[in-house]
């Protein structure tokens, strides 16, 4: 569009923004299954509302929204086992991977070890930080090999990346057995929980055995977290926690103009509505809530994959996280033959298939539709 000479009136702009947004897929309508993105908590919404013309990164003019992010990361600290963390709230896993890298770097790092399941965003960052990447294989069963990671120890190797939730198939890096040899060799971890940092923690309330992910591992030096994911805030929204505290001066850039003088965080300003949002969602739901919401999503997880094999499509792997990965030939034709139905679902790589995320958006009812969907397109295209 041209920049327009004047302007023109409320209703007639949101009456076109309407239409594009009919464009998009809509969690409400069952549409979207690939995205790590979900409908967040009205809560949260409301209280993003109150807080997002402040900025997190002057607490001289918003000294509230600075209690509140220092209060939200001092319970997810406690939620990851840590008595001695400090942290901060980004925009995303991308953002928080590149901090911790940056700190990672910082401390004298130039070589990490990242396996091959890492998400992009470890890899770009990388390569923004010119740091080495030492690449770790994985196991048969997808998960970081723990003899890759020995070997890279055996080289020099000192600080690794690990996943706590696989953005393709949804798998829990042994992290606190790696912890264990990493930290014979006074080496650092930093933990992607992204997408199931809010998972994790709440699988052993039901029961499950899961892997051990917390700062109880001394090598653990930080993890992160995504709201925007099963955190159910709205975007942007993730949290970075750092042992020991002091790891924050890495970030803290000299700011001459800025009353405190220095300004946090890789980026500029950040709205203090996503540690508003995140506030709201820990004290709404606390650990019950979670447990329930998490509750929900392993049912829907478990159906969804008894119901794929009883209609003999693979599902290969079985995945610790709500992530589902169905081997099919032709990936991108799958994609686009869904999409036509206006199901959007995402691809995987390690196993080449299409990525169902189930988010707390979903119901058995919009699964069903998926599964008849995808029987027709196989039917088309075999
Ligand atoms: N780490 C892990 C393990 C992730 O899965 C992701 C995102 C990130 C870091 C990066 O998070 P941000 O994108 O929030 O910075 N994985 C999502 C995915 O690949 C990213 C995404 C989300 C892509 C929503 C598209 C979308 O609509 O599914």
């Amino acid at each position: 569009m041209k920049f327009p000479k004047r302007g023109v009136n409320e209703l007639s702009i949101l009456s076109e923004l309407r239409s594009k947004y009919c464009l998009d897929a809509k969690h409400d309508l069952g549409e979207v299954l690939g995205s790590m993105t979900t409908k967040p908590l009205d809560v949260a919404i409301r209280a993003f509302e109150i807080f997002w013309r402040s900025n997190l990164n002057d607490p001289y003019t918003f000294p509230g929204s600075s209690i509140i992010e220092r209060e939200v990361i001092e319970a997810l600290a406690d939620l990851y086992e840590c008595n001695d963390c400090s942290g901060l709230i980004t925009t995303g896993g991308s953002e928080s991977n590149l901090t911790a890298l940056y700190i990672i770097r910082e401390l004298g790092f130039s070589t990490v070890g990242v396996p091959k399941s890492a998400h992009f965003s470890v890899f770009k960052a990388c390569k923004l930080l010119k740091l080495n990447i030492y690449e770790l294989d994985l196991d048969k069963d997808f998960r970081v090999s723990i003899g890759s990671v020995k070997e890279a120890l055996d080289k020099g190797v000192r600080a690794f990346i690990f996943t706590a939730g696989t953005t393709e198939l949804g798998l829990i890096d042994p992290i606190d057995k790696l912890g264990r040899v990493i930290n014979e060799y006074s080496g650092l971890i930093h933990v992607d929980a992204a997408y199931a940092g809010f998972v994790i923690p709440f699988l052993k309330e039901l029961g499950l055995k899961v892997p051990k992910v917390s700062f109880s591992n001394p090598a653990v030096r930080s993890l992160c977290v995504d709201g925007h994911k099963m955190g159910l805030t709205p975007i942007p929204n993730s949290a970075l926690i750092l042992r020991p505290p002091e790891l924050i001066k890495y970030v803290e850039f000299p700011a001459r103009y800025m009353p405190l003088n220095i300004q946090r965080g890789l980026l500029g300003t950040r709205t203090a509505g996503s540690a508003a949002a995140l506030y709201a969602v820990i004290k709404y739901l606390g650990i019950e809530g979670f447990t329930e919401v998490v509750k929900y999503v392993m049912g829907l997880l478990k159906y969804l994959i008894k119901r794929l094999r009883e209609e003999d499509f693979s599902v290969p792997v079985e995945p610790d996280v709500p992530i589902v990965c169905i081997e099919v030939k032709d990936p991108d034709k799958y994609l686009k033959e869904l999409a036509k139905r206006r199901l959007f679902v995402y691809k995987c790589s390690l196993i080449k298939g299409v990525r169902v995320v189930i988010m707390p958006h979903l119901s058995r009812y919009d699964l069903d539709r998926f599964i008849e969907a995808l029987k027709n397109v196989r039917r088309e295209i075999g």
